[in-house]
């Protein structure tokens, strides 16, 4: 899982951008917030090195709330522009507007200085696949203009979306990295469905899940899996005839919140 799947697509995607880097005013970086990290594709942040951006922890109806405001205060402590979103119920989005403006105007200060008011304001959503880029887009225009699934890979294409005349957001595909750093992010990054499932042997996915549950959620890992911390112990204890759909089971039941709001990582 550390190498040879990277998308040709994704490359592709990584080029258009850099050449369209000029049309570009600021980078909403969205990120799932129970993976703000492993979520950050730090290998597509290097074309938006001179821009501003403003990272969006989304999905946070789904994290653990004790640890997003965690993150929160990780990101302001950079220096680095950090807001709470929800894509799919549309909070959060005034403001996101709002710190945009700011953002961009304080670097256009220019232009207001010489009267120039309303300057619209180009916006480049970017994320990993799946992470809520064309829900976000949705409800920022509030129609369902762009495509969306509870797939991985959906949006193909670079398409700029109007606001309203101050307003344009630019929906670009989801990205990933030619090679994850470490294992455990791309465990992370299967666990946010943000990865095809041919590509990632779910049983290691959900050891690491059993380790993370038991160590960070006890009462968790004590209510669903006995405590235990090793696939490999659960199956034998559990006499599971078929661990490899059982796996992929956990994994779905993980995805829709059923072992209730767990984050997978915290900032260090
Ligand atoms: N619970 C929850 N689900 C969300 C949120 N935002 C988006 N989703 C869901 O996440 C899934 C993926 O959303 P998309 O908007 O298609 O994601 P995308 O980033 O455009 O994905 P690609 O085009 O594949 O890169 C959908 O099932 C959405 O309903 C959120 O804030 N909370
Ligand atoms: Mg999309």
């Amino acid at each position: 899982m550390t190498g040879e799947w990277y998308p040709g697509h994704m490359a592709k995607t990584k080029r258009l951008l850099a050449e369209r880097i000029k049309e570009i005013d600021v980078v909403l970086v969205l990120l799932d917030a129970r993976a703000p990290k492993s979520s950050l594709n730090s290998f597509l942040l290097e074309v938006f090195e001179s821009k501003p951006k403003i990272y969006l922890l989304n999905k946070n109806d789904l994290a653990d709330s004790a640890i997003t405001q965690k993150w929160l205060d990780y990101f302001r402590k950079k220096d680095d522009t950090a807001l709470l979103i929800n894509a799919q119920k549309g909070k959060g989005l005034r403001n996101l507007i709002k710190t945009s403006q700011t953002l961009v105007y304080t670097k256009k200060k220019r232009y207001v200085n010489l009267g120039i008011k309303n300057i619209p304001i180009r916006a480049g959503i970017i994320g990993i696949p799946n992470v809520g880029k064309s829900t976000l887009l949705n409800h920022l225009v509030q129609k369902n203009v762009a495509q969306v699934q509870n797939k991985p890979g959906l949006t193909r294409k670079l398409l700029w979306y109007k606001i309203n005349d101050q307003f344009k957001i630019l929906d670009t595909p989801g990205m990933l990295w030619p090679k994850f750093d470490s294992e455990t992010t791309g465990f992370k990054i299967a666990l946010l469905n943000s990865i095809a499932n041919y590509i990632y042997d779910p049983e290691k996915v959900v050891d690491f899940l059993l380790n993370l549950l038991s160590t960070d959620y006890p009462h968790v890992s004590q209510t669903y899996f006995e405590g235990i911390n090793s696939w490999k112990i659960l199956v034998e204890n559990k006499h599971y005839s078929n661990p490899e759909k059982k796996a992929e089971e956990i994994i779905s039941k993980f995805r829709k919140n059923k072992y209730g709001r767990i984050t997978l990582e915290q900032p260090n």
